[in-house]
């Protein structure tokens, strides 16, 4: 099953201004920002685990991640470096498809990717429709400097949320700061509210 959302598409270029956030300009390029080298995970290695507040653990192969319902998404993602690129487009398993049998009480999500990179979200940030473990970009599997073999996208928030090598979404009771929440970031990072620094 295959569905296509677009969100935020106002069809027209003139248009484009109403659509960056406060302090964004347009970049027609795809900038890569990682923090560290480039992880190579072959997709027979790859798992992804949810892990939930007592403990347990759920674990998805590379092709149980492709049996699942999938879904063509055209976003627009803003880095807090103040890129922002209009109707981008990706194929991925939306969180609420992942989560749909988890059992949890938790509020909040740490996401943990290869490399060690981290970053925290509220849980409910990563359900209706606003949250996919995305694997294809632009019609073709995703680059490993963008994060392939998958990772998270939450285009709603600055873009350093949406961790590339994805690998672990640990669900929490209480919230505690990611890589970069914990080097200064807002902890949730709202483009339109410009949460780029704690205090913002
Ligand atoms: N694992 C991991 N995920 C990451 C990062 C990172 O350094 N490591 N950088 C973040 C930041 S700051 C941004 S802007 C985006 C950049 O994604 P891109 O390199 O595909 O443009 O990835 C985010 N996810
Ligand atoms: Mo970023």
């Amino acid at each position: 099953m295959h569905m296509t959302v677009t969100r935020g598409f106002h069809g027209r270029r003139r248009d484009s201004d109403a659509r960056l956030p406060p302090g964004q300009h347009l970049t027609p390029d795809f900038p890569v920002l990682s923090a560290g080298p480039t992880p190579l995970v072959p997709r027979d290695d790859w798992e992804l685990i949810v892990a939930t507040e007592d403990g347990t653990r759920h674990g998805w192969t590379w092709a149980e991640l492709m049996a699942l319902p999938s879904e063509d998404v055209t976003v627009d993602i803003h880095c807090v470096t103040s890129w922002s690129k209009l109707d981008t487009d990706w194929r991925g398993v939306s969180l609420d498809t992942v989560l749909a049998d988890v059992d949890t009480a938790a509020d909040f999500a740490m996401v943990h990717s290869h490399g060690g990179y981290t970053t925290n979200l509220p849980l409910e940030d990563l359900l209706d429709g606003r949250a996919w473990i995305a694997y294809e970009y632009d019609g073709d599997e995703l680059a490993p400097e963008h994060g392939g073999p998958a990772r998270l996208l939450v285009p709603h928030l600055y873009l350093w949320k949406s961790a590339k090598w994805v690998r672990e979404i640990e669900l929490m009771l209480d919230d505690a700061p990611g890589f970069w929440e914990q080097l200064g970031y807002h902890d949730y990072g709202d483009p339109w509210r410009e949460q780029r620094y704690q205090g913002d």
